[in-house]
């Protein structure tokens, strides 16, 4: 009796306490923009996309929206500033993956007739990448992609959080973690493993630490502008998202990642060996 009225009084503060960390996770989440929710008419990529073009894919995480300029939305700003031909960038939240099934069904069909054949499925020149929820919906989608038969050139996890997020799908030809394990509740998935090494090349699981360093540690001021609520309780998986070494490790991943055909005008794909702190 007593045991499960106990077990009651966790679940119900357990509970409570997601609940809370859902509303510490959108608090300050709200930039100014044109629409409440985001929209299919916000992406901005020509579609369908040419034969060998890029599409950088960006997923947000808890509620926070597409175009916030935190991490993952920063990433792909670079991106797009680097004005390479043939190569978009675009993020999308987490909680509404089908406007980025939408999209990437959109610019892989060449012919425009509604449906991918095998060709426009395998010509896939794809960049994923997410933080937190995002990192989670990164892998999933992933693998979702890998049982319609479409690739994808790499995957980065910053922070992932998330059930059943860890394995990478053989569709994946390389792959990035980078993660905490300091805060309280919000522990980032630790060990990215490839289903088939042979296929995925898995360029490090990269644990940082945050216990006890504050916006000096970071170089970053973005971070003391955060909400002091956000700050105390959402604590290291806030400063992972604002620490320049991750920003930079994220950010070379994925330009790396990018066919040098589009970057400089070469021929072959160039993925890193292994990606360093
Ligand atoms: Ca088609």
């Amino acid at each position: 009796m007593f045991a499960k009225r106990a077990v009651r009084t966790f679940s119900a503060a357990a509970v409570m306490g997601a609940q809370v960390l859902v509303c510490l996770l959108t608090l300050g989440s709200h930039a100014a923009a044109s629409s409440k929710y985001q929209e299919f008419s916000d992406f901005t990529t020509p579609l369908p996309l040419k034969k060998g073009d890029v599409l950088v894919l960006g997923i947000v995480g808890g509620w926070e929206r597409w175009d916030r300029e935190r991490i993952v939305r920063t990433i792909a700003l670079d991106v797009r500033g680097k004005h390479y031909e043939g190569v978009y960038a675009e993020t999308v939240e987490n909680h509404r993956m089908e406007l980025a099934r939408e999209l990437l069904h959109k610019a892989l069909d060449t012919n425009r007739d509604g449906t991918l054949d095998a060709n426009e499925k395998a010509s896939a020149r794809l960049i994923l990448y997410g933080q937190s929820l995002g990192g989670s919906a990164a892998v999933r989608y992933a693998r979702e992609l890998g049982e319609q038969g479409i690739p994808v050139l790499l995957l980065v996890c910053i922070d992932s959080y998330g059930l059943g997020a860890s394995l990478v799908p053989p569709n994946v030809s390389a792959a990035l973690n980078i993660y905490q394990r300091d805060h309280l509740f919000i522990k980032g998935e630790a060990d990215f493993a490839a289903e088939d090494p042979s296929r995925t090349r898995i360029l490090g699981n990269h644990r940082f630490y945050y216990r006890g360093k504050g916006v000096d540690d970071l170089g970053v001021q973005d971070y003391a502008e955060e909400p002091w609520i956000r700050r105390v309780f959402i604590g290291s998986h806030l400063k992972i998202e604002y620490d320049t070494r991750v920003r930079k490790m994220v950010r070379d991943a994925v330009f790396n990642a990018i066919p040098t055909d589009r970057r400089t005008g070469g021929a072959a794909a160039s993925i890193p060996a292994s990606v360093s702190p």
